[in-house]
């Protein structure tokens, strides 16, 4: 029997009714070939694994990984490609926009012309946007420009989320990839640490027929952070970044509100500032929780206790702050360089406690459930 040549991995929420379409399609693009599909599904309310899991009984190259607890385009695409030992690997959506008949034509590139990776591109001479809005090409413009700076790869679609690779290009990138948000390919060549061997076929993409996009506002703010991490990664945490530049805004919000209440409505200065002290931090957890930590994102009864962490680790935070300034003063260093690793300090903290206690990982049930089993000294013999 010939062995499983290739891998589609295709990351899916709520694609429910775009399962068995896909999966026909596949077949007959894929006839000839050594194929296994596997859907990458993050607990999609709609009840996709299980209908994956379903067509799996009937076709054993089919499979599901469900996350439970996650979400992310990027990590979905990675622990699919993690989880097979094909030799090629493609990643393609769930929606049926990619044209899948395209498949055999990119892996007979990859191997013919042994590249590392081969892109469906959509807007090369063939290629086509489908219905996009004219802001959403600019807006996909822009983010290419900036992308091709951190890649060194002159790519004509890095934003494709269509594409075959080759496993052993995957295994020299894995340890360095940042899988934040939606943007896999990208991740990938930034990933690289030289220059990459790609190849590129046009097709045209097609419309949605079936659900929704997840695509929104925030997801350039993914963007961001993966261009972040590529950039200073190495150095800081992009999360830390983030949560600076969140950090800052508040900083301005406070001394706005602390100049209203003092100057306009003539305050005291204590009640200014507390009442400047509880709006920033409120305003401040929203939006942590709605974009730095958009992955663990707090609801219901845990965004109570998470606020009331938050006050707890900023109050904290604003007393280390003080010390550190007033000691740098103490031992001589001018007011605003002491302001600032005041500053700092008290950043550090608020990032490293809030991290630990407000948005803290949920264990998951995996996790609880080999918590109390007995480490194994040697791996069991297979
Ligand atoms: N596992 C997983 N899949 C996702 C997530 N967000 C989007 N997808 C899937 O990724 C593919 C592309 O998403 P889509 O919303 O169609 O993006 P668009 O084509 O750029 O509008 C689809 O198959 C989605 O179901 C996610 O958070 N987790
Ligand atoms: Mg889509």
């Amino acid at each position: 029997m010939p062995g499983l040549e290739l891998a589609v991995v295709v990351p899916a929420f709520n694609e429910r009714l775009n399962v068995q379409p896909l999966l026909e399609c596949l077949a007959a693009a894929l006839r000839g070939i050594e194929y296994e599909v596997i859907f990458v599904d993050d607990d999609s309310p709609d009840g996709t694994a299980a209908l994956v899991r379903l067509a799996g009984l009937h076709d054993r190259r089919v499979r599901v990984i469900q996350r439970i607890h996650r979400r992310g385009l990027a990590s979905a695409c990675i622990e699919g490609m993690l989880s097979t030992a094909a030799p090629y690997i493609a990643v393609m959506d769930a929606d049926l926009q990619h044209d899948e008949t395209i498949l055999p034509v990119m892996l007979r590139k990859l191997r013919e012309e042994n590249l590392d990776l081969v892109v469906a591109t959509r807007n090369t001479a063939g290629g086509s946007m489908g219905e996009f809005s004219s802001a959403r090409v600019r807006l996909s413009d822009f983010g290419k420009r900036l992308g091709a700076l951190i890649s060194h790869c002159d790519l004509s679609d890095p934003m494709s989320g269509f594409f075959v690779l080759d496993r052993r290009f995957l295994d020299e990138v894995s340890h360095s990839l940042s899988g934040v948000g939606f943007k896999i390919l990208l991740d990938l060549v930034a990933s690289s640490k030289r220059p990459v061997r790609f190849g590129e076929v046009p097709y045209r993409f097609r419309n949605r027929l079936h659900g929704a996009s997840k695509l929104d506002i925030l997801v350039a703010l993914e963007y961001l952070q993966l261009l972040l991490d590529k950039l200073v990664g190495d150095v800081v945490s992009p999360r830390f970044v983030i949560f600076g530049l969140v950090g800052a805004v508040g900083v301005a919000i406070h001394l706005s509100i602390l100049f209203l209440l003092r100057q306009v409505e003539h305050r005291t200065f204590a009640f200014s500032q507390v009442v400047a002290a509880f709006v920033v931090m409120t305003l401040n957890f929203f939006l942590n929780n709605a974009i730095t930590y958009r992955d663990q994102r707090l609801k219901g009864r845990g965004l109570i206790f998470g606020l009331a962490s938050f006050y707890l680790a900023c109050s904290v935070g604003a007393v280390i702050n003080l010390r550190i300034a007033l000691f740098a003063v103490e031992g001589g260093v001018s007011w605003l360089p002491a302001g600032f690793f005041g500053l700092v300090a008290g950043s550090v903290w608020n990032y490293a406690i809030s991290g630990i206690f407000t948005w803290r990982r949920k264990k998951s049930a995996a996790a609880r459930l080999y918590s109390g089993a007995p480490v194994l000294e040697k791996p069991p013999a297979v």
